[in-house]
């Protein structure tokens, strides 16, 4: 699994600029599109789909800079530990709703055309609205990656080993992890990060990441009610234990930790 690439707006205006150019707009477009749809892991079928439904402005609509995703998997794949209707609601609705306000709220701001990473670095503590939901955008794009069916177990010797250099041992940063899961206050995330080449265990309020603390993110588990309530009610250290030896996708923080420290 290759880490998620985010086309600038930049890119998508060229593409959609070289879709207005072409003798063929239509079957253009919708190459343009393709691609965009594959970088950013959707399905292309269904996105030509989304198109066709409606044709009228197919050469008018700009390519939004902020799409959903499909999941990396089936809805059910990550029973019994994350229910099929716990991952309706959280990637189909709640996800989709960051991606819809995002766009709206980008409109016309000095991020607009930025990258995703520019976009949360530059809005944090100045554009309220737009951090929100991009900062979410970007927590929840990694979050379904960091997490596969039949996930837990070992962990990658590399990242190991800055797990025990970080921290001290594996089992010292599960117990640190799932307390800082705990003990966030409302709504956020807990969160694997390194910071100066070190691997910390930190946590976030609402829409935060390391990113906004000077730290780069490798795992993340959302302790939003939403992410658990269908199937943990108020059992969140439940959830926690789950998410760390059930659920993470060690591999996909190995990709991460390697981009990290380059
Ligand atoms: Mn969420």
């Amino acid at each position: 699994m290759s880490l998620i690439q985010y086309p600038t707006i930049d890119q998508q205006q060229n593409e959609a600029r070289l879709a207005h150019t072409n003798k063929s707009p239509r079957r253009e477009f919708l190459k343009g599109l393709s691609a965009t749809a594959v970088a950013l892991s959707v399905n292309p079928a269904q996105a030509q789909a989304q198109v066709i439904k409606n044709p009228t402005n197919q050469t008018e609509s700009k390519p939004m800079t902020f799409t959903l995703p499909d999941l990396p998997y089936a809805h059910d794949a990550l029973q019994p530990y994350m229910s099929k209707e716990t991952l309706e609601y959280h990637h189909d609705k709640h996800h989709l709703a960051y991606v819809t306000n995002g766009n709206n709220l980008l409109k016309g701001t000095e991020w607009e055309g930025k990258s995703l990473e520019d976009i949360v670095k530059g809005s944090f503590g100045k554009n309220a609205g737009l951090f929100n939901n991009a900062g979410q955008h970007y927590n929840h794009l990694h979050f379904w990656h960091w997490m596969k069916p039949n996930g837990g177990g070992a962990i990658p010797g590399k990242v190991e080993k800055a797990i025990i250099d970080g921290i001290g041992s594996v089992d010292k940063m599960k117990e640190e992890f799932i307390q800082a899961g705990v003990t966030q206050f409302g709504s956020g995330w807990c969160w694997l990060a390194v910071k100066d080449g070190k691997v910390i265990v930190t946590k976030t309020a609402n829409g935060e990441s390391p990113l906004v603390q000077g730290a780069t993110p490798i795992l993340g588990c959302d302790v939003w009610e939403h992410s658990y309530y269908i199937d943990y009610r108020n059992r969140r250290p439940d959830y926690l234990k789950a998410f760390i030896e059930n659920l993470v996708n060690w591999a996909y923080v190995e990709e991460m930790y390697e981009a990290a420290i380059k």
